[in-house]
């Protein structure tokens, strides 16, 4: 399969060689190197992104703008196939390429706060670099995204359909999550407020480029940018950076809130969206690490009790693990004194 879109793409498949790269849950990605050079090929999840077209029509738009109004941006964009598209369609899929920039690295787990401040500045200064581009031409490449009303119906569904079995056994975490209703109120009360704005909705450390000095050059994985509130970038910062383990811990007693590490996401982002927020925004800060937290722990639970349809699972009750572990650390949030 990956040898017919190579060739699309003008590579003769026994000049370069191909090994899987990266964890996304969602996405297939290779790393492919010829003799001279890298590349980062990915498939796109059609059955999640139904419209493929959107996300390289969004991608173009914001290239466009960056190329015209800030030049010296460094701009992953994807590469054309032999045919001229950005984009190329096989049985198996939608396949696109990346040129591998070299001089740039990513990483999995933020160790020091300068981590954790490169990729917030970074994250920031995207939406800031944007806030001049008319958010109303951008695509909708995921409706309602990370919007907690609707994940919260959809695990209000999941209650009323999904596995009986499944449901029974999760009887305690559907109790929590039912308790902490109270955050998709709040979330109600941001959209009335908020500015929408130009945001990236999937921050995690491995979406940031790096120099070789640990210095942020830009963000990557431009899927999900789509109009948006800041609380969907600033929360999943929290929510992936703040402890020292992920979603994938299976000893809870390991999560703990990195208070070091909430002040670089602030000083991070604050640096470049400082003048951008208003102070009802800033005063949300810490309730967007719950509120993404909380959406994730719905997600996976949705997705446990719907079979894993979305997320797979890699051992039985994956997806469970998850949601527990989204929910301790929910309550680590809740419990700390964000300053
Ligand atoms: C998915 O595939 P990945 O890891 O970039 C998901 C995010 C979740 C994340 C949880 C399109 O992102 O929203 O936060 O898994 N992306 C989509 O690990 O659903
Ligand atoms: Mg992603």
């Amino acid at each position: 399969m990956l040898h017919t879109v190579l060739k699309q793409f003008g590579f003769e498949g026994d000049d370069c060689k191909t090994e899987p790269f990266g964890n996304g849950l969602i996405h297939s990605t290779w790393l492919v190197e010829n003799k001279k050079k890298k590349y980062i090929l990915q498939r796109i999840n059609n059955q999640v992104f139904l419209y493929p077209e959107d996300i390289s029509f969004n991608i173009k738009l914001i290239s466009d703008h960056l190329k015209v109004h800030f030049p010296g941006y460094l701009f992953a964009e994807s590469l054309p196939a032999i045919d001229g598209s950005n984009l190329v369609k096989v049985s198996e899929g939608y396949f696109r390429m990346f040129p591998f920039i070299e001089g740039s690295h990513t990483i999995d787990i933020i160790e020091k706060p300068e981590q954790a401040y490169q990729a917030a500045k970074q994250f920031g200064r995207f939406t800031m670099l944007l806030s001049d581009l008319d958010v109303s031409l951008l695509k909708i490449t995921l409706p309602d995204f990370h919007d907690l009303t609707l994940r919260y119906r959809q695990f209000e569904n999941a209650l009323l359909h999904g596995n009986k079995g499944r449901i029974l056994q999760s009887k305690d975490l559907i109790t929590l999550i039912k308790q902490q209703q109270y955050l998709v109120a709040e979330y109600e009360y941001c959209k009335l407020h908020f500015k929408i704005r130009c945001t990236h909705h999937d921050t995690k450390i491995s979406n940031v480029l790096l120099d070789d000095n640990n210095k942020g050059l830009c963000v990557i994985d431009l899927d999900t940018v789509m109009p948006g509130y800041f609380i969907s970038d600033v929360g999943d910062m929290m929510r992936t950076y703040l402890s020292q383990v992920s979603e994938e811990e299976k000893d809870f007693s390991k999560i703990e809130i990195r208070n070091e590490i909430y002040q670089a996401i602030v000083n991070g982002y604050m640096s470049e969206m400082g003048a951008e927020l208003s102070d009802l925004e800033i005063k949300h800060f810490s309730f967007a690490g719950k509120m993404m937290t909380y959406m994730q722990a719905i997600r996976f639970l949705t997705d446990h009790i719907n079979d894993d349809v979305y997320y797979g699972a890699k051992y039985d009750g994956h997806n469970f693990i998850r949601a527990r572990n989204q929910i301790t650390l929910l309550k680590k949030m809740q419990d700390f004194n964000f300053g």
